[in-house]
């Protein structure tokens, strides 16, 4: 057992003995608990030795238990006390501004024992004769069951990566820092995340802990530790700082990037080498002697591993592909070269072609694909065949403008009716340089019926890509029902590539169908789904998606020259 899972299991049992209106066991309690947590000696070893109960805090009840713990793994005295304590009271403590002491006061006093519970009697306002509360008391509450119940669910990756970025960015220009980096969920790129955790190599802790509680977003900071610190931003987001010395970076990138499960792995891996990986560094366990740690490479490199990026380490096959060098090299930003599903003020979106073309060439993309919407779709303002042959015209002019330095396609995102058909004329979509077919109504039908209606699509012959294949939308809309392994067999004999849609709540081919899709042999195309400029950065969303999918560059569209993809698309037309 590592110590912060031993610490971990002692502030527990401190809540649920202040939850039961006992004094000072609680702070002793405490108090063990943040010196194991803070010392750099692993727990394991110093029960071993004896030394344990030389902690400052820890007496002899707390070595027992801490024995029993580090060699059982688990702990009676805190199975009991769980038992004791009704569990709505523990997730009460959950609330801001709640702690064991008012849990247990709103308990003895008003016999409330749940969340619920403690929100209906604070919107009745039987809270206010308590003594001590008061309306105000009443309306923090309520407001820290706001917060509670809006962060049930996960952040988006798109939300939070850029709210990290400017925490990091605070960071830096407070500090002179060598090493830092983001890690966790957020650095594998997984579609939410719980929280934002920061990795910082530096022999100042406490500098970097001070900066770091000390940020304008900070709203509560929940622990602030010489290692370990962690502060609640606005809007509930939690995020975590760990601060280790630069020898250990590397091993603590590797561990605190996660996943729970591919480290699992990789200390198993160790311990069959006679290897210890921990997050100070690889060791050798007959001598203890270190022989990787201040690089993340060199972690993998000591383990006969090469480098797993970190998209991959989710425990699917990545360690033993990593062995025996069948990683494939995955697709990263430099090999993308535009961006194809964008919407101009033509149809939803909300900017003219020109801006949109001039943000593109800021970015230095080689091409863009304008799609906008077809008639069929009036609620997003979809184009008739004459208002598209016009946008056709509008486009080509902004291409002179641009000459040779961005290719704009003339596209669409045509919509799929409910039968299959396109909902524009063949005449009207062999003559644009790049359509998009979509499914937009009737999600709800059958997987057969919507199967056929999508490989219909495919098998017209004039459709290259098809747009957010399943239209799930994260955290509110399932995905479609479909036969996905008929789908990516017919994109294959078609030749029609699936789309990654990077719009960040939809992420659509999500990883495990891109790496599905890979193997049926499908190519892929990476499209924004742009509303508006500031939406193009999302095109980063829909890389991380692929290399998630395990995917390199010859299986992507938007990793060809302009020339190259012109002639793949125009090669398609019948
Ligand atoms: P999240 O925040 O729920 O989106 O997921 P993660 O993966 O970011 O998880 P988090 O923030 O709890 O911890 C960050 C990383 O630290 C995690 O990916 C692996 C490492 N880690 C944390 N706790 C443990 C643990 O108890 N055992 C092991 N082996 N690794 C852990
Ligand atoms: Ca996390
Ligand atoms: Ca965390
Ligand atoms: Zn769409």
């Amino acid at each position: 057992m590592r110590n912060s899972e031993v610490a971990l299991v002692f502030y527990e049992i401190a809540d649920l003995l202040e939850l039961q209106g006992l004094p000072f066991k609680p702070q002793a309690y405490r108090r063990a608990a943040s010196a194991i947590e803070q010392m750099d000696v692993d727990i394991e070893q110093m029960v071993d030795e004896g030394r344990h109960r030389d902690i400052p805090g820890v007496g002899v009840a707390i070595a027992k238990k801490i024995e029993e713990l580090v060699r059982t793994g688990e702990l009676d005295y805190l199975k009991k006390l769980r038992v004791e304590t009704p569990p709505g009271l523990v997730e009460m403590l959950s609330i801001p501004d709640v702690g064991p002491r008012t849990a247990m006061l709103l308990h003895r006093e008003l016999g409330i024992a749940s969340v619920d519970e403690l929100k209906e009697a604070a919107l009745n306002h039987r809270l206010r004769g308590l003594r001590g509360f008061g309306e105000k008391t009443e309306e923090r509450i309520l407001q820290g069951i706001g917060v509670l119940e809006s962060r049930g669910g996960r952040m988006l990756l798109g939300e939070a990566l850029p709210i990290a970025e400017a925490y990091v960015e605070h960071l830096r220009s407070r500090l002179s820092i060598e090493a830092i980096s983001v890690c966790g969920s957020l650095r594998r790129g997984r579609e939410t995340i719980g929280d934002i955790d920061i990795l910082v190599g530096s022999g100042d802790s406490e500098d970097v802990t001070s900066a770091f509680v000390d940020y304008p977003a900070v709203e509560n900071v929940l622990l602030s530790g010489s290692t370990k610190s962690s502060v609640e931003i606005q809007g509930g987001l939690q995020v975590d700082l760990r601060v280790v010395e630069l020898e250990s970076y590397g091993a603590a990138l590797q561990y605190f990037t996660g996943s729970k499960e591919h480290n699992v792995r990789v200390r198993r891996l160790g311990v069959e080498m006679g290897l210890k990986v921990n997050e100070y560094g690889v060791f050798e366990r007959s001598s203890n002697r270190r022989v990787a740690g201040d690089s993340e490479h060199g972690v993998y490199e000591s383990l006969g591993l090469t480098f797993i990026p970190p998209e991959l380490r989710e425990d699917s096959g990545e360690i033993d592909a990593s062995r025996s060098l069948e990683l494939p090299e995955l697709v990263d930003a430099s090999d993308v070269r535009g961006d194809l599903h964008v919407h101009s003020d033509w149809s939803d979106g909300s900017d003219p072609i020109e801006a949109i073309v001039a943000a593109a060439a800021r970015l230095q993309y080689s091409f863009i694909a304008i799609t906008d919407h077809t008639e069929s779709l009036t609620i997003a303002n979809g184009l008739t065949p004459e208002r598209l042959g016009k946008q056709v015209d509008a486009i080509r002019r902004v291409q002179e403008i641009h000459g040779d330095g961005i290719q704009v396609l003339a596209g669409t995102e045509v919509d799929i009716k409910v039968d299959g058909s396109l909902d524009l004329p063949s005449s009207v979509l062999k003559d644009l340089d790049i359509v998009i077919g979509s499914v937009h109504s009737r999600m709800k039908m059958d997987s057969k019926e919507m199967t056929e209606r999508v490989t219909n699509a495919m098998e017209s012959g004039l459709v290259d890509i098809i747009g957010h294949p399943t239209g799930r939308i994260i955290g509110r809309r399932d995905p479609v029902k479909l036969d996905i392994q008929r789908i990516f067999d017919v994109a294959r004999e078609t030749d029609v590539a699936m789309e990654i849609n990077a719009f960040p709540d939809r992420l659509d081919l999500r990883a495990v169908h891109c790496r599905l899709a890979k193997e049926h042999g499908v190519t892929f195309a990476i499209g924004t789904d742009s509303h508006s400029i500031r939406h193009l950065d999302y095109l980063r969303l829909g890389i991380i998606t692929a290399r998630r999918g395990w995917l390199s560059k010859d299986r992507v569209l938007n990793a060809m020259s302009s020339d190259e993809l012109k002639r793949r698309l125009r090669g398609r037309r019948p």
